[in-house]
């Protein structure tokens, strides 16, 4: 008797270990990483696109995301950052509306020891080490590819003798692709003498503006002077696109057009004949915000600044091109 219930206990003890293992609780849990994000707004397609890609990848990765929309205002992005940094986040990320101001909150993040990546814009700051990665596009380069394409548009295609009157819809005074965007688009033009930009505004990179500035520019002489718009991005030229045609004129003929981002309203633009071109500038930026978030938390070395490649889209190859648009 004594051994049958012996042979019983064994059996009992060996059944439950695998029981056992499964039902603990594992002891790796391992902890999520935080990462606080001060978005600028939602003042585009293009900001849109790219809310919706860093929450994407956010959800895809298992980072916990604090997102704050800042309104468009660098004072809100300084209160998220600053609440981010009383939270103890992991990491902090944001899109700088304007270029400067932004010294004395990343020192206080930095000795804080939480680090921080640009993604989108780029700052001006004292001492570089106060960011730790910059994620974006290459604005200066986007304004020069607007540039090169509106050269030999108008000199090769158009044969256009004369002079190239331009007006300018800049994007949000003191933003980095505002700035950028226009010493590129200079940088090229100014190899040609007969290419003149006559007025220069800012639009702040939102339809509405960019329509409200266009329509006050042609009920001057400058309705029978301008040739060309070139918009720093598609969301003003498409507002400048609405008052062109309420002023009795045509989008994309009596007015050549192009602008900077390449979302899907643009690609529709330019097959209903109303935009020439546009240049790409990726706000599908979550990915590659996470796997740094992640090379960082890891202890990796992460790259200084990461550039994605971009395009150049012609309206004839709009048609073909936007069923293979992402944003
Ligand atoms: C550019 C981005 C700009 C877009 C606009 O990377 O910062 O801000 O060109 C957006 O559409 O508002």
């Amino acid at each position: 008797m004594k051994k049958f219930i012996a042979i019983i206990m064994v059996f009992a003890l060996l059944f439950s270990i695998p029981l056992f293992a499964f039902s603990s609780k594992s002891t790796s849990t391992k902890k999520k990483i935080v990462l606080g994000f001060a978005q600028i707004g939602a003042e585009s397609e293009w900001r849109t696109a790219n809310t919706k890609s860093i929450k994407e990848a956010a959800a895809k990765e298992g980072i916990i995301l604090k997102f704050v929309d800042c309104q468009q205002k660098q004072e809100n992005q300084i209160k998220a950052i600053r609440s981010f940094i009383a939270q103890r986040v992991d990491v902090i990320a944001f899109s700088p509306v304007v270029e400067t101001g932004w010294d004395t909150v990343l020192k206080e993040a930095k000795d804080a020891g939480i680090p921080v990546i640009l993604v989108d814009r780029t700052v001006k700051v004292s001492d570089p080490n106060l960011y730790v990665c910059w994620i974006g596009d290459d604005f200066v380069e986007e304004g020069r590819k607007a540039a090169r394409w509106l050269v030999d548009y108008m000199t090769n295609k158009l044969k256009w003798k004369g002079t190239v009157n331009i007006a300018e819809l800049v994007g949000t005074v003191g933003s980095a692709p505002a700035n950028d965007r226009a010493k590129g688009f200079r940088d090229v033009i100014k190899k040609y003498p007969n290419f003149k930009i006559i007025v220069s505004q800012s639009g702040d990179f939102t339809r509405a503006k960019g329509k409200e500035v266009m329509e006050a520019w042609l009920k001057t002489d400058l309705k029978k002077k301008i040739n060309v718009l070139f918009a720093h991005n598609d969301d003003m030229a498409l507002g400048a696109i609405q008052a062109i045609e309420e002023a009795g004129l045509r989008p994309g003929k009596d007015i050549i057009i192009v602008s900077i981002d390449a979302v899907k309203g643009a690609f529709e633009a330019m097959i209903a004949g109303k935009l020439n071109c546009t240049v790409e500038c990726t706000p599908l930026l979550g990915p590659l915000l996470m796997k740094t978030v992640k090379d960082l938390m890891s202890g990796k070395k992460v790259p200084r600044k990461i550039c994605p490649n971009e395009g150049v889209f012609p309206a004839e190859v709009a048609k073909k091109v936007l069923p293979t648009r992402q944003y």
